[in-house]
């Protein structure tokens, strides 16, 4: 059992403790746990081997004993116990945001309610509204989120999904036989999250038994939890992490258009089909038929240019206007991760990151930045440590130092400040001008009317020290919808005060929506990708935001963190 397991455990016990009513204390020591765990700077399997773990604060003789039988069995009894006892239905309401564990015994218990389906049904029924500790609007965000809940059903966002895929790839790869595997579907597309993943991979020598060997592979690889479908040219199994894998199986000739089909999307893939039958050709997924014998093609480049098409980058296959711009060989040369010479919004032990500034300069350097703009919280954000106004000297002096020990990057002093219910910033003016750069970020009050959300939006662009807004709709995907705002006041604002719009590229927010990013950039806005990193890790995301920025058609010169250092002081001075 990895420690991530372990933690998620202890927690999950914590929680069903609680809702079988126990002993409260109890359930509080595996929170409590839980926590220390997972804050831990001593290796756990170490100090488990050595019985050490319960010389540390916080853990007492039975949670020891329960992590003991965790690490060394790989299993729980509590936690089977505890399984059998409460009903998965009544465990998955859980995931309702605003539903804690004394809630749902209170649902379970008095209302007599088993699952998501009952519960709904209750909502509507108005019997949540008379219940002890709820009300008519906790019944209206527990319906609200239930419709979350089944709308995200069975979805993965994108990190988790790659890097399933990219092991997966390295894993099959091995077989002497594949001449190519590689990803296909809405992970190819870099969309925020991902339905499945799919694989395709061509095989140097066909044969039946040469393509059941790969599915054979396939299903043994060690990460497979069950496998749902097994046939000569697909093979779909479900790994340990939740996720579908779709597997398929082509030749070599044939991969190009096998690629391009399992690319998709699937109106992409109509609408190509039917300008390749305007010429008087077929396209399917096996290749581009004229009559009985299909063109060779080697790439999807030359699939395109058969059909008289400028080659579409994955990232745009969405039936939203590229195959009207392919049609007039137009289609921009997107931004690529090679353009990026620096990264912004980036957290520290100063407020709430796990790494020193020095440290996170070092892993950003690694990564062949030029510049890090650090960008901790701000003093409101108390739950995050943010920074007290007689700290942001004290930080300078640390950067100053930091500085000096890195050999070609260069750290810059920003802020994410609040954006305080009144639109204003979180520190006074003279403070803020110190700063190399701002970022106003809203953390907290979304359930604002609208109105008065945008009054407070547009003051805080207007503000002369704002340089960027970041994470604008503060969606966090799978979990939280965004705020309701009127983006093309927001956008027209953006670009007349010269404030920059974040690509936030944390894979649980990617926000700004790709979706709106090809309309902002024509009312002239400009978007920073940032990692909104939180450890050195963390500033990797910053790739994958890149194919978000790609999906809204955005090219270098969209992006500031395109331009060099003094680019960008310039700009700034
Ligand atoms: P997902 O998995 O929901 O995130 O999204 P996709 O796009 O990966 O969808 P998926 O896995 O169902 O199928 C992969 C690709 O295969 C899809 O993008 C296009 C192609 N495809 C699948 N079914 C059809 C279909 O019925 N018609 C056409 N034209 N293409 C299809
Ligand atoms: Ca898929
Ligand atoms: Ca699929
Ligand atoms: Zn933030």
């Amino acid at each position: 059992m990895e420690k991530k397991q372990l933690v998620k455990n202890l927690s999950e016990i914590a929680e069903l403790l609680e809702i079988r009513g126990d002993n409260p204390f109890r359930s509080r020591a595996f929170q409590n746990g839980a926590r220390i765990i997972e804050s831990l700077s001593e290796d756990i399997f170490t100090l488990v081997k050595n019985d050490e773990l319960k010389n540390v604060k916080g853990i007492g003789k039975g949670l020891n004993q329960e992590i003991k039988e965790m690490l060394q069995e790989g299993k729980s009894t509590l936690l089977e116990e505890l399984h059998a006892e409460i009903p998965e239905g009544v465990r998955q309401m859980l995931q309702v945001p605003g539903l804690g564990p004394k809630k749902v015994k209170t649902l379970w218990q008095d209302l007599e309610l088993k699952n998501l389906g009952e519960l709904e049904y209750a909502c509507h029924e108005n019997r949540l509204v008379e219940l002890k500790g709820f009300g008519e609007k906790t019944q209206a965000n527990v319906l609200k989120g239930i419709r979350l809940l089944k709308k995200n059903a069975g979805r993965f966002l994108l990190n988790l999904a790659l890097a399933e895929a990219k092991t997966l790839v390295a894993f099959l790869e091995s077989e002497k036989n594949i001449s190519r595997c590689e990803i296909a579907g809405s992970l190819r597309r870099s969309c925020e999250t991902i339905g499945d993943i799919d694989i395709l991979v061509s095989l140097k020598k066909y044969s039946r038994e040469a393509s059941q060997k790969i599915s054979q592979k396939f299903v043994h690889y060690k990460e497979v939890e069950e496998t749902l479908l097994s046939g000569e040219t697909k093979t779909s199994v479900r790994l340990k992490s939740g996720i579908q894998v779709d597997l398929r199986i082509v030749d070599e000739r044939s991969f190009p258009f096998a690629w391009l089909y399992f690319t998709g999307n699937k109106d992409h893939n109509t609408v190509l089909r039917k300008l390749a039958k305007e010429k008087g050709f077929k396209l399917n997924e096996y290749g581009l038929f004229h009559g009985e014998k299909s063109l060779d093609c080697q790439n999807e480049e030359e699939i395109y240019r058969a059909l008289e098409l400028h080659y579409i980058p994955p990232e745009l296959r969405e039936n939203l206007g590229e195959i009207e711009f392919a049609l007039k060989q137009s289609i921009p040369y997107l931004v690529d991760q090679k353009d990026l010479q620096g990264v912004f919004h980036v957290h520290s032990t100063w407020s709430d990151g796990n790494a020193s500034i020095l440290q996170m300069g070092q892993a950003a350097e690694k990564l062949g930045f030029q510049y890090l703009g650090l960008s901790d919280h701000s003093q409101s954000a108390f739950y995050a440590g943010g920074l007290k106004p007689e700290e942001l000297a004290l930080q300078r002096k640390e950067i100053i130092k930091a500085n000096e020990k890195l050999h070609h990057l260069t750290i810059l002093q920003g802020i994410e400040s609040d954006i305080l219910s009144d639109g204003s910033l979180d520190y006074s003016d003279a403070q803020l001008k110190n700063l190399d750069f701002v970022i106003g970020s809203l953390h907290s009050g979304f359930k604002m009317a609208k109105e008065k959300m945008m009054a407070r939006l547009l003051k805080a662009i207007q503000n002369k020290r704002t340089k960027m807004i970041g994470h604008i709709s503060t969606r966090l995907l799978l979990a939280r919808d965004g705020i309701d705002i009127d983006y093309e006041k927001i956008f027209t604002a953006a670009a007349e005060h010269q404030v920059v719009i974040e690509i936030n590229a944390n894979p649980h927010r990617f926000d700004l929506d790709w979706r709106y990013l090809k309309k902002a950039k024509l009312m002239g806005v400009k978007f920073a990708i940032n990692p909104d990193a939180h450890s050195p890790e963390g500033l990797e995301h910053t790739f994958l935001g890149v194919g978000i920025a790609r999906k809204g058609w955005l090219q270098k010169e969209d992006i500031l963190n395109t331009k060099s250092l003094d680019e960008i002081r310039e700009m700034w001075s």
